[in-house]
């Protein structure tokens, strides 16, 4: 990336008046959060600006608007009469309700044009377009992009951004950028980082986000409620669902642990999928375990879904893959369909087998870690 594409997206920045921001769909903490610093920061220097989102803010991230001033607008309620008179067939205003609205619209932490879901139209009705992502793997798709897939969170290069336009500068920092609009530009930025980096945990982390986490925080004050919100808070309905998973896990072989949750059990635990998220990792945390299998029924009726996790010792993308799925090598997933509870048995039983037969050749292809 070419260093000035920084000025040339400041100078568009300038030039404009109306800014739309669009996180990608189902927005995270980093694409919330980096455009909760820029609409907050952008807001401060006098502009308009629209940060558009797909869907709902998830729960645990309820807080960002809190500590930030920022509201985001959902897109298929951002003008009630439009969505009346102007819907498409899915109920979602379309475009004729912000017609050549925006001077300058900026996709952010959005890999592809598919990651902005139907605000596309939006997007591509701005009379200058501008990205700003991390994503090595991705589409070209704005005239301007401002992209390293160094940064551990779009937030770095978010950051990057504004201190360039004065942000955070020490005693050199504008006037007009007061206390409170560092500490709510602050707050968004670090809870990008903490999200997207898994509390600092991931390799994606690197010097220079510590340093921008730092500043981050020396500018927001205590932030220990972004961990708390989004990483240790889970609804009522996931600990209901916990008591049956306690209830249910299997060792069926050393190193395995393996857990099938019903339909009743989602229906008595009043679960849903978002509900049932981690679980496959509870699976993994568990002392001597290498591979966790955890299979839950599909939207669709009679089919399952099977989310493996292992440690380092063993590849589940092999067993996802010979399944007919994929993935990662300690992260995987596949499906099946089972028409009774015997073809779920069965089907049980052969991925276990096939964890069995994996681990067993790990162990023989390193034999110390065999034992660990
Ligand atoms: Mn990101």
């Amino acid at each position: 990336m070419p260093e000035d594409n920084f000025d040339r997206l400041i100078e568009l920045i300038n030039a404009s008046e109306d800014i739309l921001l669009l996180p990608h769909i189902y927005a995270d903490g980093d694409a919330l959060g980096s455009c909760g610093a820029l609409s907050a920061f952008l807001g401060g220097m006098g502009k308009r600006t629209t940060v558009l989102i797909q869907e709902p803010v998830e729960s645990k991230l309820a807080f960002l608007p809190r500590v930030s001033g920022v509201s985001f607008t959902l897109f298929g309620e951002a003008d009630p009469a439009g969505k009346r008179e102007n819907g498409d067939e899915d109920g979602k205003v379309n475009d004729a309700v912000i017609p050549d609205r925006f001077d300058l619209a900026i996709a952010v932490d959005s890999s592809t044009p598919d990651r902005l879901g139907g605000r596309l139209r939006l997007y591509e009705k701005a009379k200058e377009k501008a990205r700003i992502d991390h994503h090595a793997a991705g589409t070209d798709f704005a005239p301007l992009t401002l992209l390293d897939p160094a940064w551990s969170a779009t937030a770095e290069g978010v950051y990057l951004l504004l201190n360039r336009m004065g942000f955070d500068r020490g005693d050199d920092t504008p006037e007009w950028i007061t206390p409170e609009l560092s500490r709510a530009v602050a707050a968004c930025i670090y809870t990008a980082l903490v999200t997207d980096t898994g509390c600092f945990a991931f390799s994606n982390v690197t010097a220079q986000t510590h340093y921008i986490a730092s500043r981050a925080r020396a500018l927001s004050g205590n932030m220990s409620y972004v961990y708390h919100h989004v990483f240790e808070v889970k609804s009522m309905a996931y600990a209901r669902l916990m008591k049956a998973v306690y209830e249910k896990i299997e060792f069926p072989a050393e190193g395995i642990a393996a857990l099938v949750l019903t339909k009743e059990d989602f229906e008595a635990a009043g679960a849903g999928d978002e509900d049932a998220e981690g679980i496959a990792n509870v699976l993994r945390s568990i002392e001597g375990i290498h591979v966790g299998i955890f299979i839950k029924p599909d939207k669709v009726p009679g089919k399952y879904r099977v989310s493996m996790r292992s440690d380092e010792f063993c590849d589940v993308a092999k067993i996802a893959s010979a399944f007919g799925g994929g993935g990662h090598v300690c992260a995987s997933g596949c499906g099946f369909a089972a028409r009774n509870p015997e073809e779920l048995s069965k089907a049980k039983a052969a991925l276990i087998d096939a964890a069995r037969e994996l681990i067993e050749g790990s162990a023989r292809s390193d034999g110390a870690a065999g034992s660990v």
